[in-house]
């Protein structure tokens, strides 16, 4: 079983991989409609990818006595929001680095608890975030590398298909 504490830490995670599967959604709509297939390919399949993070926790949850109640999403406040690829990244990289940190945060909750179940079961989540945050850094980087030079974002919109493609066949 669970203890309250860890099943909130879970949950509110769950919630969170929710919101971000929502947030990549978002973001890839936003860059489809500018004409940049990489990134929108990118984003769009990372969108999966933290449903799929989204998935995992709710079921361990589920397994292991708990209750993975979704909250009501609302990212209406992003509908406007970014003025071009580069603040774009910048948000999705502070991003990351939240849900690193609140990783991090559920990880020693576990050690506390002395929940070694889900403190083994969060392992996965610690490899795939590190992971996660060097690749959005990286592309960050090369975006501000460029600056506002459209033949450069056009070579680098190539790029990302490439990474994206890559990382793909590596899963598969
Ligand atoms: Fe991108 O975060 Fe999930 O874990």
């Amino acid at each position: 079983m669970l203890s309250k504490k860890m099943q909130i830490g879970l949950k509110d995670q769950l919630n969170r991989e929710s919101e971000s599967s929502q947030l990549y959604l978002s973001m890839a709509s936003w860059v489809e409609k500018r004409g940049f297939e990489g990134v929108c390919e990118f984003l769009y399949d990372h969108s999966n990818e933290e449903r799929t993070h989204m998935l995992k926790l709710m079921r361990y949850i589920n397994k292991r006595g708990g209750d993975s109640i979704l909250n009501k999403i609302d990212l209406s406040h992003e509908e406007i929001k970014y003025k071009c690829l580069k603040q774009l990244f910048r948000k999705l990289f502070e991003h990351e680095k939240k849900i690193s940190h609140e990783i991090n945060n559920l990880v020693e909750l576990s050690l506390g608890d002395k929940d070694f179940f889900t403190y083994n079961f969060l392992q996965w989540y610690i490899e795939e975030q590190v992971e996660e945050e060097t690749l959005i850094k990286m592309i960050l980087d090369k975006i501000e590398l460029i600056g506002e030079d459209k033949g450069g974002l056009y070579l680098f919109d190539k790029d990302i298909k490439d990474i994206h493609n890559n990382k793909k066949n590596k899963k598969f």
